[in-house]
């Protein structure tokens, strides 16, 4: 179990990780559709996650969001580097009813966001959707890896955020699975 905290005078965060889990998860942000992002990630990533935030939502969640994502990435960053004996490589695409979104990651070791959702405007239930894409921005950058979103249809926010959470946690759940045929995946020798 990997163990992350993090307090700044935006935000206090602790995370619990073990990438090899059930998908267990126990998620509290104060931002009732993050948590159910999260919660989503877990469940399909197979990753056990206790993640709580006490953020400045007075503001907005714009501060709990991001370094959520910073903490969890520091997590994940711990649990997965340096690479040996896995995928590396995972990619999923994930339907809910009408919205269908792609994952494509490499574990590089290194940091690139390509952000292709039509989540710039509008909120639900108080959740900025543009923050879907600071989330995902502090993953890539913090973990780091190269992180790939493509939008393929849909038109309901919630469906199309949502599959977005679910094919980054089913291509990152494929990246780890161990494969014994696999040294260090890279022809640099480290990664
Ligand atoms: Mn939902």
């Amino acid at each position: 179990m990997i163990k992350k905290s993090r307090v700044t005078k935006e935000t206090d965060i602790a995370v619990k990780l073990n990438l090899y889990g059930t998908g267990s998860a126990k998620i509290n942000t104060g931002i009732g559709f993050f948590d159910h992002m999260l919660d989503a990630f877990a469940r399909h990533s197979l990753i056990d996650l206790e993640l709580t935030c006490k953020g400045d939502l007075h503001i907005d969640a714009h501060h709990s969001v991001e370094d959520s994502g910073i903490v969890l990435a520091q997590a994940l960053n711990e649990a997965i580097y340096p690479i040996k004996g896995i995928e590396r490589y995972g990619n999923a695409t994930v339907v809910m009813d009408e919205a269908s979104v792609s994952c494509d990651i490499d574990l590089s070791n290194r940091a690139y966001l390509v952000y292709d959702l039509p989540l710039n405007s509008g909120e639900i239930n108080g959740f900025d959707l543009e923050l879907v894409e600071e989330f995902f921005k502090s993953v890539a950058f913090n973990l780091p890896l190269n992180l790939h979103l493509t939008f393929n249809r849909g038109t309901n926010r919630h469906h199309i955020a949502e599959a977005a959470f679910k094919a980054f946690a089913v291509a990152l759940r494929r990246a780890v699975t161990p494969n014994s045929r696999i040294g260090v995946p890279s022809t640099k020798g480290v990664l």
